[in-house]
């Protein structure tokens, strides 16, 4: 993987615990943190032995306050165009891993912060954690896919609130809307993110990774295709030996 400056990843078994680590900066994600987890995302994707990802932020205060502003103050309109398109990289690489990815937002997740934790499969977020879209109150507009993941999670209703406001909610406010599956104290948040990996990793890692393709293709297809895409890939399903080893141990055991 080569060595990091920003991000760290700590394997646990089968599972890989990302973490950006620029704390100091509320681990605000300049291109270098970008191009980064860009890279650990590409190893873990081909890394076997890791069936799950938790993504997550350094120190208590932040899972990611978002672009980092001091840069953005200084660019022209081409490298806003670069950055953009190297986050819309990054996200899209963590949106269709072959590995379910976890966000555990252990505090402020603001911004591209906020776009990071969505383009993951899972949010849970601890108390103290803020969730927001607040560029419009610095000019510009979500950069890293806030203003089309955001509306297909919580509705436009919501969507459009949030981004128009810019105003930051809380991780209740964010679980009553459906933005975080759960809500925990910081000091559960890991143990709460590891039990659902560990409960997802005892599955078959290639029906899990088929579910996730079936779920995130679905969404944007019209029904019928995908329908039609989940018999292609239940079907699938079939030519793995997991299956069959898993059925028949299902089917053996409720014969004794
Ligand atoms: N970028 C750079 N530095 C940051 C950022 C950031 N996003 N957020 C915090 N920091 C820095 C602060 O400047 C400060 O540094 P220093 O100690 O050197 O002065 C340090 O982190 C600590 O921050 P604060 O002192 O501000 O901490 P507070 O507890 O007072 O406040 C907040 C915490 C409320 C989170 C506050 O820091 C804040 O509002 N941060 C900005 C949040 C924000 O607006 N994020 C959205 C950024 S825009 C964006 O993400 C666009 C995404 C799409 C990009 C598309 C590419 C073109």
């Amino acid at each position: 993987m080569g060595s990091q400056q920003y991000i760290q990843v700590e394997k646990k078994e089968d599972i890989a615990i990302v973490t950006i680590n620029r704390p100091e900066k509320l681990n605000a994600m300049n291109i270098d943190v970008v191009k980064e987890m860009d890279n650990v995302i590409d190893h873990l994707d081909k890394d076997d032995g890791v069936k799950v990802v938790i993504i997550t932020g350094a120190g208590e205060k932040a899972f990611s306050a978002g672009a980092d502003i001091e840069y953005m103050t200084k660019i022209s309109p081409l490298e806003a165009e670069k950055y953009a398109l190297t986050g819309h990289a990054t996200l899209n690489k963590i949106e269709n891993s072959n590995k379910p990815i976890i966000a555990a937002i252990n505090g402020y997740a603001l911004g591209g912060g906020c776009e990071l934790a969505l383009s993951c499969d899972i949010r849970v977020a601890s108390k103290n954690a803020g969730l927001g879209q607040p560029e419009v109150t610095i000019g510009i507009c979500p950069g890293w896919g806030g203003t089309q993941r955001l509306i297909r999670i919580i509705g436009s209703a919501r969507a459009k609130e949030m981004i128009y406001t810019g105003k930051r909610i809380s991780a209740e406010e964010a679980f009553q809307m459906g933005l975080v599956n759960k809500v925990v104290e910081l000091p559960q948040l890991m143990d709460e993110c590891m039990n659902i990996a560990k409960q997802i990793a005892k599955n078959s890692a290639i029906a899990v990774r088929i579910s996730k393709t079936l779920l995130n293709r679905g969404i944007d297809s019209d029904i019928n295709t995908g329908l039609k895409l989940e018999i292609f890939g239940w079907s699938l399903c079939f030519s793995h030996p997991d299956r069959e080893q898993r059925m028949t141990a299902f089917v053996q055991k409720s014969k004794k």
